[in-house]
């Protein structure tokens, strides 16, 4: 499955209004509203989204202040490859009430940050140490530690505008080793590198930067994501 994710930090006036017209017609599985920055709230964001597109809308929040009731999901992300209890557990309760009594669907969520070939804004904000891109091993107890844990999903996240997406052998293997569904995100720029990721048994593939820098891609994505989806029902 293919999510498009819109940053609030990156994605208003002109651009926000392109990519969304785009969304009105293209049907990716999901749009992710958040990112690393955004210290407000994205009801804003995430009321236009909703009253313009079909597509279900996903927080995906770098902190509790981002929190909106208006989505249709909650990412409840714990970041597991750092050890800031802030980010562990701390934003968690400051959103705890908000996001219980909004009875909105959670997905406690193990976020798994991957060094992608230069220093990412989660990296920097987090104040956290991403895995280091070859280490396999790290990453999948990271990711069987947070499963063991109850979480439903692990997402390996290489940092928005990575360089090097997260390596595919990285992805095998902790495919291999889970069976909570993966989203894989970071520095995904080309059909290529969707494949790969889908490939290597990423259920989410997350795309941000590259439709912000070239909004046409969203529909040649959205098609090849569906492309593939029909060859694998064939096969
Ligand atoms: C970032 O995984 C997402 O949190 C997407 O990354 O912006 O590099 O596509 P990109």
């Amino acid at each position: 499955m293919l999510a498009v994710l819109l940053d609030p930090d990156q994605c208003k006036g002109a651009l926000l209004v392109n990519i969304v017209s785009k969304l009105k017609t293209l049907t990716p599985d999901f749009v992710f509203v958040g990112g690393s920055h955004t210290v407000t709230s994205t009801d804003t964001l995430i009321e236009f989204l909703k009253a313009e597109v079909d597509t279900e809308v996903v927080q995906f929040p770098g902190n509790a202040s981002q929190f909106s009731p208006k989505a249709d999901a909650l990412l409840f992300l714990s970041l597991i490859s750092g050890r800031n209890a802030e980010f562990l557990i701390g934003q968690h309760v400051n959103s705890a009430m908000a996001v219980k009594n909004s009875g909105l669907e959670v997905i406690p969520t193990a976020y798994i940050l991957i060094e992608g070939g230069k220093s990412s804004s989660v990296e920097y904000i987090s104040n956290t140490h991403p895995i280091p891109h070859d280490k396999v091993a790290i990453a999948v107890s990271t990711a069987v530690a947070g499963e063991l844990l109850g979480m439903k999903l692990a997402y390996l996240e290489a940092g928005s505008g990575a360089k090097n997406p997260v390596s595919v052998e990285m992805i095998e293997s902790v495919r291999k080793n889970l069976a909570i569904p993966l989203i894989v995100g970071g520095g995904i720029k080309t059909e290529e590198n969707l494949k790969a990721a889908f490939d290597a048994g990423a259920d989410i593939v997350v795309i941000g930067n590259a439709f912000e820098s070239e909004p046409e891609k969203i529909e040649r994505f959205v098609e090849f994501t569906k492309a593939y989806n029909r060859n694998l029902n064939e096969n």
